[in-house]
């Protein structure tokens, strides 16, 4: 129970602030499975220590998500891929039958909403319809293929870069949409609210020593 309420105060400590690096879209031109596609980069000199990593879409709607190859890299540093042709033997989703083509259904982002990509988030494979070429995914916070957390425990300055495939020729995306990276990042400086909050917490611990030394908080 002691420990409990220590880990809570302490717990406060540990503040969190958001780099959002953004953009606009384009062109991502069809059938160029081998790159370069559709690439953004966005340089931030924050040297703050990544903890996590999202990549929201918004109004994007191409409609065959299968043709997509969608990657972000921290530039020198490290990179995640986040969709592999979803469906295909690359990003298998049974419903799919990881057919070469992947996945038939579609975003529909100018219509339903952002698309968020991270860590944790909704499986693809849980989205009903997902086998079908009408099915509008919903718009949402989906799993990326792999973790985002390939993208964290460095400082966050540097080159962000999107890069954003159609390796398949038809269901050409739209132009109009926006991406936007949120870094995560760990605070270097405490802000005042947690130093007062780190004094409570030393203080909560010598009253915590201080029953241990008179035994009063032994087999509580
Ligand atoms: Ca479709
Ligand atoms: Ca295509």
């Amino acid at each position: 129970m002691r420990f409990t309420f220590v880990a809570l105060l302490f717990g406060k400590l540990a503040h969190a602030s958001l780099i959002t690096l953004s953009g606009p879209g384009g062109t991502v031109p069809d059938n160029q499975p081998a790159g370069p596609g559709f690439v953004a980069n966005a340089v931030t000199a924050d040297s703050r220590m990544v903890t996590d990593v999202t990549l929201t879409l918004s109004g994007f709607d191409p409609t065959w998500i299968g043709d997509l190859i969608i990657a972000v890299r921290h530039v020198g540093v490290a990179q995640t891929t986040i969709l592999n042709r979803l469906g295909s033997a690359s990003n298998p989703i049974a419903a799919c039958g990881a057919a070469t083509l992947g996945c038939s259904s579609n975003l529909a982002g100018s219509t339903l909403g952002d698309y968020t990509f991270a860590t944790l988030g909704t499986s693809f494979a849980s989205v009903p319809g997902i086998g079908t070429d009408a099915t509008n995914i919903p718009a949402g916070t989906y799993e990326s293929l792999f973790s985002m957390g390939f993208l964290t425990g460095s400082p966050a300055s540097g080159t962000w870069r999107l890069t954003i495939i159609d390796a398949s020729g038809g269901d050409v995306a739209n132009t109009t949409w926006t991406w936007r990276i949120d870094l995560t990042v760990a605070d270097a400086i405490p802000e005042p609210s947690s130093v007062i909050l780190s004094a409570m917490g030393l203080v909560a611990l010598a009253g915590l020593r201080r029953w241990n030394k008179f035994g009063i908080a032994k087999g509580s």
